[in-house]
């Protein structure tokens, strides 16, 4: 009786421990450094870089335009499209199922770029 008693009050003493590093935890892991890869595809120069990037499933992946006039993205067979991006704008779009999204600068068709998903 008076070891199961104090083991349970020893589980009472240790879950909210458990629950509070937890807590405590889970933001310090989300204000620490940025994610190894970061899913970021900067728009500069007239350029899409990384030209073709790799991402997980149901990844998000966001344009930052870092030119001085506007782009847009938009997926070559209309899975996403962006409004005009100007300077510092960004774009995100989550990626759901597998396969491989060519894309293109609706104003500047010469501006491509890939995203493969896998
Ligand atoms: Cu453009």
């Amino acid at each position: 009786m008076t070891k199961r008693n104090s083991l349970l009050s020893g589980i009472v003493l240790v879950l909210p421990l458990a629950l509070a590093s937890i807590l405590v935890l889970q933001p310090t892991r989300a204000k620490g450094a940025p994610a190894a890869s970061p899913l970021e595809v900067q728009v500069d120069n007239f350029t899409f870089g990384p030209a073709t990037l790799t991402v997980p499933v149901n990844s998000t992946v966001t344009w930052v335009n870092k030119d001085d006039l506007p782009h847009t993205v938009a997926s070559s067979d209309g899975v996403f499209k962006s409004k005009a991006l100007d300077t510092d704008d960004k774009y995100s779009y989550t990626f759901s199922k597998p396969g491989t999204y060519g894309y293109f600068c609706s104003i500047h068709p010469k501006m491509v770029g890939t995203i493969v998903v896998k």
